[in-house]
Formats: C-alpha cells, structure tokens, sequence
C-alpha cells in the first residue's frame, strides 16, 4: 500500500481496453489514489476503424483553475497517449502548478509501433515529443517510438550495439532514466534500460502474439511497481511479466487489447 496521489493524463477510450480505462484500475487496485485527466473522449481507440473524437483542451484550463483554487497536488505523474500537440504545452503548465515535492514524472510517448505512426499522428507532434520528453523522470518508449524520437531508421532486427546506440541518443534529448519496450533479444523479449548512464537489460519469454494496449498495461503496473519503491529495472520485470499474463489470458478472437482484468483479480486475490 501507498499513500502516493497520481495523476493519468491521457484520453478515454470508451471502449478498447487502453489509456485511462487501463491504468486507472491497475494503478487504483495496486493502492494509489489515481486521479485522472482526460485529454479527450474517444468512441474506441484508433485501431478500430472509425472513432469519434472530443478534445478536451478547452476543458483543462477550467480543470486547472478549480484544482489551482482547491490547491490540489500531485506525487507523481503518468502521461501516456495525448494525441495533439498543444496538450505538450498543458502538460509542463500542469507539473508547474500541481507538483508536490519530489513528484515523479514518468511519459509514455505513445505515438507509434511496429515500424509506423500510429492514425492522426505526424512528424510535427514526433518532434514536439521530443522536446517534451525533457520533462521526464522516467520514459517509457517502444522501439519505434524511441526510433522516430532520435531519427534512428527502424529495425526490426535488435543487436546490443542497435539498441545501446538507440538508448544513448535518446540521452541526448532527456537526462530521464529511459525503458524501452518490445527490444526482442537471443529470442526473448524484454526492456533496455539507461538509469544515470548505466544500460542494463530484463529479458524474458517471448509469446507469439502482439496485442493492442499492452503498452498502457505496461506503464501502469510499472508504475504502481516503482511508487511501491522498486528499482527501475524490478519494475520492469513486473510489469513484463504481468503483459505475458494478460497475453496468456487473451482468447484468439479478443482482437482489440489485452484481458487484463482476469489477471489483476488474480493478482490481488
Ligand atoms: O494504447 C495506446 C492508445 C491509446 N489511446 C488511443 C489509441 C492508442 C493506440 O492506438 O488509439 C486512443
């Protein structure tokens, strides 16, 4: 248990098994006060093949104003999926005036996988993300997001020197201890991580299936993990390892994310 306040800064997708309606259970049931700031109301998420969407821009700057009356304040931070630029902008107002000493600030760029920008994104927010991203305690790209951050081409092959070379440039844009996802060495799959210039690895099974939101599922019980006071890298380690068992618990024809619900009753049970 832990008497830490978060707060989630990504949309809510009404349905699809990722961002708020992800971490907002994970992070509460692991015994954090997990508030939440939506940047906008999705119908679904992007990977079905129509989605309404409302930006709530406008919204956070009446957000803002109550929360700055009531003097609210944050110990830590978990950006994940923003989706337009100027929120970038919101974000660095909001750790500004709602920082509680100390708070950890940790950013999933979520912008991107498998080699290709995901829908309604372009270079303009890539490279405004990698401007951002020096607000960061903690980050947590794939591949190919931290490829597009650095202007490394994308491989989908991975060898030490691709991935060490990788983390280091990201160095270059943000002095935050960097986590990168989905690197698939000697036939294991796993993180790479830089923590004040020391690169380590957490490797483990590798399944046959790719799933939509495991991403999410990976920041938040990573989260919860670290504000429980585990090292970066036994963070990792939980957090991979509770992916592959939202994976194992996904039926074939569950195409749109990650069961994760059966596996965080298990856990906590
Ligand atoms: O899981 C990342 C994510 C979050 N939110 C929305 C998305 C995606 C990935 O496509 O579409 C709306």
């Amino acid at each position: 248990m832990t008497n830490k306040r978060l707060l989630a800064m990504q949309d809510l997708s009404c349905v699809g098994q990722c961002s708020l309606t992800v971490v907002h259970p994970i992070l509460s049931a692991y015994g954090i006060e997990t508030c939440m700031l939506p940047t906008a109301v999705l119908s679904n998420h992007t990977m079905f093949s129509k989605w309404s969407y409302l930006d709530l821009t406008d919204e956070i700057q009446n957000i803002f104003e109550v929360w700055r009356g009531e003097g609210f304040k944050f110990d830590g931070f978990l950006l994940g999926y923003l989706g337009k630029t100027p929120l970038m902008e919101t974000a660095e107002t909001c750790f500004k005036d709602f920082s509680s000493e100390g708070a950890i600030k940790i950013i999933d760029p979520v912008f991107a996988d498998n080699g290709k920008i995901y829908g309604g994104f372009d270079m303009t927010y890539v490279q405004a993300m990698a401007k951002f991203i020096s607000n960061a305690d903690i980050i947590l790209p794939n591949v190919t997001e931290a490829c597009f951050l650095t202007g490394t081409p994308y491989s989908e092959v991975h060898t030490k020197e691709y991935l060490e070379n990788l983390i280091l440039a990201l160095g270059k844009l943000t002095k935050a201890t960097a986590v990168i996802t989905g690197v698939e060495l000697d036939g294991k799959i796993g993180e790479i991580i830089c923590e004040n210039g020391k690169i380590s690895y957490v490797l483990g099974e590798k399944l046959p299936v790719s799933l939509h939101g495991t991403g999410d599922i990976f920041a938040a019980t990573f989260t919860a993990a670290y504000l429980q006071g585990k090292s970066v890298a036994e963070s990792a380690d939980f957090a991979s390892e509770f992916v592959r068992d939202c994976i194992r618990k996904t039926p074939a024809e569950h195409f749109y994310g990650a069961c994760f619900e059966q596996v965080l009753a298990k856990n906590l049970g």
